[in-house]
This record gives C-alpha cells, structure tokens and sequence, in this order.
C-alpha cells in the first residue's frame, strides 16, 4: 500500500509528542515537497522520509495544476520535519525524496512556512465529492508506517501503542486489520471479522466496566440507544459485534454508514467522510493489557463512544454539516471545526437536570478519562466556540479541560452561530440519492 501514513492538521501539541525525540518543531526545519508521481510509487516517499528519520506533519493531496481534480491525476503535497542537524541542502531526506522523481519540488524551507509561498498550492485542497472518492481519502492512515519500526520517533510518545506493538501477535493481527481496511471499497460489504478469544475477552473487560459507568454519568440520548443495541442483541458482553451489522442498524436510525479504516485520520479526511454521512471506524481492538485507556481510536471506541450517539438524527445531522464545512476549508478553518469537534463529539459533557453528563465518545470509550472527566481533579467550562477553538485537542494524554452546554443541540448552535461568519468557498449541498455533493449555482 503505497499511502499507509499521514498526519494532517496536526495540533502544535500532538505535533510536538509524535516528533518527540530526533525531531521537534523547535529544533527541526520544516519542508515541503509537492510530488507529482504516479500513486503506484508513492510508497517510495514515504520510505524516503522514513530513512531520514523526519517527521511528517501533513500529507494532503492536490489536484494537479491544469486539470480538473478528477480522482486520478493528483499531485501529494507533504510537509515534514527535517532534525536540526540536518543540512538541508544535502540531507538525506530531501536527496531521497529528489530521486523519487524529477518533478519532485522543494517550496520552501524555513519555519514560517505557509505564509507565502506556499499559499496558492496549500490553499486549493482537492476533497471527496462522493462516497466512491472516499476510497482514496481514507487509506491514508497516521501512525500505521511506524508499527513496522517501533524505534522509529514518531512512536515514542506512543508509549501504550509501542508496547502493544512490541506483541508480535498483536501486531500481525493489527496487520491483518489493516489490510481488511485498504483493500475495502465503498460499495462493497463490510467484512465480517473472525474475532479471537483474547479479542472478545478485552472486549468484555472494557464493556463490563464501561456499563456501571454509563447508568450514572452518559447523557438520556446514549442510554436511550445503548439500551436498545443491548436489546435486540447486537451488544453483548461477550462477543465484540460485527461492524456490519452496527452499520445496518445505525443506517436505519439516522441514515449514516460506517466504513473500515485502518486507523486515526487526519481531521481533514476524516470530517470529509461525515459530509458524506460515512462515520470511518477502525475494526481491531485495543491491547488486552490496557483496555482502560489507548490514545488511539479502536472498534471499543466507535462502537462503545461513537455508534450510540450517531443513531441520534439530530446528532447526525451535525456531524454531516461540520463535515460539509471542511470540504475544502482553509487549513485554519479545518483546524477549528475539528477542535469543536474534538471537544464536543469526542469529550463534550452536558447537563441534566445540574448532574453533568457525558456525550463525548472519547469518554465513553475510555473507563479512565470517564472517571477523570468527572472528578474534583479536572476542568470543567462552559462550551463558547471562540475559546474552544484555542485549545490543543490531545490525543495521547487525558484534555487539559472540558466543555459542557445545557444539551447537545445547544453546541450545535453555538458551533453552527460561530462558523457564520466562516466564508465558505465552496456552496455545496448533498444529494442523498447519489451520495455526493453539488455544487448549487447561485441564482
Ligand atoms: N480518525 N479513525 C479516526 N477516528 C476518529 O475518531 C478520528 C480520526 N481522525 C481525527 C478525529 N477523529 C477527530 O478527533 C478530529 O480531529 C476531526
Ligand atoms: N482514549 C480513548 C479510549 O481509550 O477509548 C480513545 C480515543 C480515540 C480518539
Ligand atoms: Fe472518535
């Protein structure tokens, strides 16, 4: 698989511990390359980048100059941490990446990257139109490159993910899932998953426990449909459900489908997905030996967190209009609609009745930020987008903080009031008949 690893729109904060190490945003140098190869040879990157022990910060794609961003004429535009010693002229990296091809270009090379230069090519983001188009998008998955290198430096903040990984049955079993997921195609049904007895087991850890939680701290509209899913027996303790049966059942609920993927996204496809009413799930589960937390999400975490939450309509319908929103957003505007999503979907609280509640999957999903989240010992605000936006969403440590409103329709129209004033370029509109977005011309 040649785009088996990205990492986009990163938050300076995330940015700092996936570099931790050889390479760190203040003692590294940022570059950017713009590579027009055949996808066939994109590997080879990806390996470059790899040797020269950088980091990448962003991988998007672009579509090529002169034509007119159909799904196969695209150019990569990467963007990478080079280690301060590195002479950038003769650093491996940039040697490696030069022999990947002659149209290889360096932009730029210097910490203000972006400003100018940069800007009309990083400013023209190619995005999915249509269910199909996702399969393009969505292979590109942070953090899978390294499992083969658990040295490597990006990994060595991801400490939990380093151990699991060091499980060499674990990880030719989080191989196996991932292949499940590249080789996935949007019409075809979701593969069934021969789960082993370990796997159902940290299942059953993780559900048990979760359960005594959610009855005093998930908010009415998660109990309301976890009951149900524990009803008609698609949730049970025992055996972790098929992600294509869940995928039936929220279709029928609020009319998004869920879709393999081998692992965290950047914010960017991952929101683009959503436009589409696709909810992407990762189909492995966490290590046996820490199921109460994992920075990364896994089917406990879709299945558990997310899935009850998306077979609400209301709930639905936001998560498809902020998704509509990032297509083709800014980069800066792609990073505040996924910080107010982080901290509404992923670890947003509410109220009931005064009793804070919980609606956030990252939270649901988690037994030890839960407990954390609710305790004297975190920081509980009120939801205002202006300041959410400026918070670093963190994906490997419990949040700084947390943000409630009086219910979750209440964020909703507080994110929908603040975006307002976002200029959209693109007046786009979807077409549930052909799954895909229009362009509506202005009358
Ligand atoms: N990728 N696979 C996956 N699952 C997520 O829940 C997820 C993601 N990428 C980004 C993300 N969530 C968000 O928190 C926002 O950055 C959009
Ligand atoms: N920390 C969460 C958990 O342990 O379930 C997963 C977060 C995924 C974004
Ligand atoms: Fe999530």
């Amino acid at each position: 698989v040649a785009i088996s690893e990205a990492a986009n729109n990163l938050t300076s904060s995330v940015r700092k511990e996936l570099n931790a190490g050889k390479v760190t945003p203040e003692r590294s140098r940022t570059a950017a390359v713009v590579v027009s190869l055949p996808v066939s040879r994109w590997g080879e990157v990806f390996e470059a980048i790899q040797t020269a022990n950088a980091a990448i910060e962003k991988v998007e794609f672009r579509s090529k100059k002169g034509e007119n961003g159909t799904a196969t004429a695209f150019d990569l535009f990467v963007q990478i941490c080079l280690p301060e010693d590195t002479d950038t002229c003769s650093s491996s990296a940039l040697q490696l990446l030069s022999s990947c091809g002659k149209e290889v270009r360096f932009l730029h090379d210097s910490q203000t990257l972006l400003q100018n230069s940069l800007t009309s090519v990083a400013d023209n983001p190619w995005f999915p139109k249509s269910v199909a188009d996702l399969d393009i998008v969505i292979n590109r998955v942070l953090l899978l490159e390294q499992m083969n290198d658990v040295d490597h430096p990006a990994l060595s903040r991801y400490i939990l993910l380093k151990q699991s990984m060091q499980d060499e049955q674990y990880k030719t079993r989080r191989k196996m899932f991932a292949q499940l997921a590249f080789d996935y195609k949007h019409d075809q049904p979701i593969p069934l998953v021969d789960y082993t007895e370990e796997e159902n087991r940290t299942w059953s850890i993780v559900f048990n426990r979760l359960c005594e939680l959610y009855d005093k701290h998930a908010c009415k509209e998660f109990l309301e449909n976890f009951k149900e899913l524990r009803e008609i027996g698609l949730y049970r303790s025992d055996r972790i459900p098929q992600l294509r049966d869940v995928s039936d059942f929220v279709r029928r609920r609020s009319g998004f489908t869920l879709r393999p993927v081998a692992g965290y996204l950047s914010a960017r496809d991952f929101l683009s997905a959503l436009a589409l009413r696709v909810f992407c799930c990762t189909q492995y589960i966490r290590h046996w030996e820490k199921p109460f937390y994992t920075p990364e999400p896994d089917c406990c975490h879709e299945l558990l967190g997310h899935v009850p939450m998306l077979a609400d309509p209301t709930f639905a319908h936001f998560s498809q209009e902020i998704g509509l929103a990032s297509l083709g957003a800014s980069e800066e505007d792609v990073k505040k609609l996924a910080t107010c999503y982080f901290f509404t979907v992923e670890f947003g609280l509410c109220k009931e009745a005064d009793q804070l509640k919980v609606y956030g999957a990252g939270l649901l999903s988690c037994v030890d930020e839960l407990v954390h989240s609710l305790s004297e010992k975190s920081n509980v605000c009120e939801f205002e987008p202006e300041l959410v936006v400026k918070q670093e969403c963190r994906i490997t440590t419990f949040q700084d903080g947390y943000f409630y409103t009086s219910s979750f329709t209440d964020a909703v129209t507080k994110i929908r009031k603040f975006f307002q004033s976002v200029e959209r370029r693109h007046q786009l509109v979807y077409n549930p008949f052909t799954q895909s977005v229009e362009t509506i011309a202005s009358v």
